[in-house]
């Protein structure tokens, strides 16, 4: 499949550079100018004309952070642009404690959000002539919804399962012959055992899946298009406070980072201590710029998302910048006796473990002064087949090399972890006392 947007998405460089500036201009001088939001109208004070001021990409440094606080703060619509009559559609983010954030769409934004997942979808492979089969979940979170019009916008044929019931998913899979898969990547690694164990995946004829909403490893892709035989697995990511799924997405050519759909949102990444911009390459946290967004625009958003840009050329002809695979979030990383681990990194040694199953655990035991890890990881096949100590050897040696610090492993027969079928996959638990963190498996 050719691009979706060609002239959009490979737009060559400069023109794109001009077409932020000039879009990042109008968007200063739109929220400045802005007397619906009890935010925005405050926000920019204190910036001179904010417009005015605004000429060069560098100069977005000077303009304030938006946080997920201001969000919170501002529930429900304190943040929206436009009148609530032009507002089309609401979303919420998902996973946060207390009273979720809301988000508002105009029928401009719907258009655009249509648009960043037929890109992302048409990236991994799909065309028209598909079915695509959704299992992100319908509501108020913005995966099930997103993807489904962006499948609908590209003229394929989308399936709106949703999540949960993995055995009815996987014959609707095989009688309607979907070529496309959305859904999370752990459900996606669940859909491939319970078909094993089914016999059944010989039947499907999946060729491509856009997985994203939850951290995962180049080491679980390997697995993932393993088990479905070849297909191309490609990383989709973005955030219901700027859009939702869309914002940056793999293509199937490369499979190295994420090109973020540039004409709509404009990344920096920054040191999440000071707030300085970092150069490129550089690991930081991602902020992020709606540029065309009209109901919920954010101005500088912390998405507290851990990442690195970079801005080679990519063989499949699109020049939005890439970020690498997000590695976590900046609230996410244990400090263990002071190392810094992503649960990504954990997740890395675990898959590249072929006799292990696709699940994996983490366990923060805090009981004692000092925090220590217990990984626990599944059996891919029956017990007996190199189980015990030599295993467990090897995969303390692994994560002793990777993390630099030394792990607690225990390995379960196959089906001792609990799966996710429905939301997003919950892989770190703290044990804080006698009782046992792990969740009973279903
Ligand atoms: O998860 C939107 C989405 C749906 C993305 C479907 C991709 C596919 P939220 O529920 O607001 O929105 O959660 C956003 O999820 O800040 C990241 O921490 C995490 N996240 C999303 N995609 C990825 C990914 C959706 N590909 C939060 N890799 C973000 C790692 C991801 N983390």
């Amino acid at each position: 499949m050719p691009l979706f947007q060609p002239d959009l998405e490979a737009m060559p460089r400069a023109q794109l550079t001009a077409l932020q500036e000039e879009r990042l201009s109008a968007l200063l001088a739109r929220l400045e100018a802005n007397t619906l939001s009890p935010f925005w109208s405050g926000r920019l004070r204190g910036h001179g004309s904010a417009a005015g001021s605004f000429r060069r990409l560098e100069d977005l440094a000077r303009f304030p952070f938006t946080r997920k606080t201001d969000l919170r703060d501002s529930y429900p619509f304190g943040m929206f642009a436009i009148a609530m009559r032009d507002v089309v559609r609401l979303h919420a983010s998902s996973g946060t404690r207390g009273r979720p954030t809301i988000v508002g769409y105009s029928a401009n934004d719907i258009a655009v959000f249509a648009d960043v997942n037929a890109r992302a979808l048409a990236a991994a492979g799909a065309t028209p002539d598909d079915v695509i089969h959704n299992a992100y979940g319908y509501g108020l979170f913005t995966g099930g919804l997103g993807f489904h019009y962006g499948i609908e916008r590209l003229g394929a044929t989308s399936v709106p399962v949703s999540g949960g019931n993995t055995p009815l998913q996987l014959q609707l899979m095989r009688d309607l012959g979907a070529r496309g898969l959305c859904a999370t990547p752990s459900f996606t690694m669940l859909l491939a055992e319970r078909a094993q164990e089914a016999g059944v995946l010989g039947d499907l004829r999946l060729g491509y899946a856009c997985l994203g909403a939850e951290p995962w490893s180049d080491e679980l892709r390997a697995k993932i298009e393993d088990a479905f035989d070849g297909i191309d697995a490609c990383d989709v990511y973005g955030l219901s406070e700027v859009i939702g799924p869309g914002v940056a997405t793999e293509c199937r050519e490369q499979k190295d980072g994420l090109h973020v759909a540039e004409d709509h949102f404009y990344p920096e990444i920054i040191d999440p201590e000071s707030g300085e911009p970092l150069p490129e390459g550089s690991q930081g946290e991602l902020v992020l710029t709606t540029l065309t967004k009209e109901a919920f625009p954010v101005l500088r958003y912390r998405t507290g998302d851990v990442t690195a840009l970079k801005s080679e050329a990519c063989p499949c002809g699109r020049t939005g910048r890439r970020l690498a695979r997000i590695s976590g979030r900046v609230d996410d990383m244990l400090v263990i006796r002071g190392v810094n681990v992503f649960p990504s990194e954990i997740e890395a040694v675990v898959m590249a473990q072929p006799m292990l199953a696709g699940q994996y655990v983490i366990v923060v035991d805090r009981r004692g002064t000092m925090p220590r890890l217990e990984v626990h990881a599944e059996l891919a096949g029956p017990a007996g087949e190199g189980a015990g100590a030599d295993l467990i050897a090897a995969l303390k040696a692994d994560l002793a090399q990777r993390l630099r610090i030394s792990c607690a492993v225990t390995v379960g027969a196959p089906g001792y972890l609990q799966r996710t079928e429905q939301g997003k996959a919950r892989r770190v638990f703290d044990r804080v006392d006698a009782r046992d963190p792990l969740p009973e498996p279903s």
